[in-house]
């Protein structure tokens, strides 16, 4: 695939009120990545994969998802173009930094609330999580 299928990357960066700028990774995101590790999927948590958002195709999968609070969830990027999680409103519970492919994001929702969140690079790209 090419980057000319993308098309919407050019103008979204203008006026957007400052997704890019985020705080450094947290050492979760760091460690995750092994390079010399390879090709055995590592035995999946049980129980994680339910809370887990698929970024595929420019769509959040699922795109509403309904948790318990305390619950993790975890945003993977399976597309072949970066993606971000940000809240579409202050204060940002999510705030992926930007996601390449297989780049994860995780977030534990203490709060009970609807999060409505979209990605900053292609805003036609929503999803919600509701927290019980
Ligand atoms: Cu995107």
């Amino acid at each position: 695939m090419t980057l000319a299928v993308v098309g919407c990357t050019g103008n979204s960066r203008g006026n957007s009120d400052g997704p890019d700028r985020v705080a450094p990774a947290t050492p979760d995101a760091i460690h995750e990545e092994r390079p010399g590790e390879v090709a055995n999927q590592k035995a999946e948590e049980p129980g994680e994969d339910k809370n887990q958002i698929v970024i595929d195709n420019f769509s959040f999968k699922p795109s509403k998802l309904t948790i318990t609070a305390g619950t993790k969830v975890t945003w993977v990027n399976r597309d072949d173009v970066p993606h971000t999680a940000t809240s579409t409103t202050k204060p940002r519970v999510i705030d992926s930094k930007t996601l390449d492919t297989d780049e994860r994001y995780s977030q534990v929702f203490r709060t009970p609330g609807t999060y409505a969140y979209f990605c900053a690079l292609h805003p036609k790209m929503t999803g919600e999580i509701i927290v019980k």
